[in-house]
């Protein structure tokens, strides 16, 4: 009987705190649409706190532009971006600083701007 009631209580204190980081993640999370067109990214300057999570929510307008890819070079990541499709980008920046974003060629240029959370 002892033991269950240990037991139980780890259980609910471990629920509670996985519950409470999840919560401080959630509200840390900044979500910004960023359009995708002839004239470049758009917002083409994001900011963001660090060790708030930023979800980048990339919109390809059209094919008349050359943004079919986005490449986050420091980052090693890259993401192809169909036409009319939404592509997230989560990152956490975890100290200040800018995190530059590109397409492809890197004629469209982009940066996230991280100040110190
Ligand atoms: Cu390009």
């Amino acid at each position: 009987m002892k033991r269950s009631l240990i037991a139980l209580f780890l259980l609910v204190t471990g629920v509670v705190s996985v519950g409470i980081v999840t919560t401080s993640v959630e509200a840390h999370t900044r979500t910004v649409k960023v359009k995708v067109s002839k004239s470049g990214f758009s917002p083409s300057s994001i900011d963001i706190e660090a060790g708030h999570k930023l979800n980048l929510v990339f919109n390809r307008a059209n094919d008349k532009n050359c943004g079919s890819t986005v490449v986050f070079a420091s980052r090693g990541i890259r993401k192809t971006l169909p036409v009319g499709k939404d592509v997230v980008v989560s990152i956490i920046p975890n100290e200040s600083g800018q995190i530059s974003f590109a397409c492809g060629m890197g004629m469209y240029k982009g940066s996230i701007v991280v100040s110190e959370g």
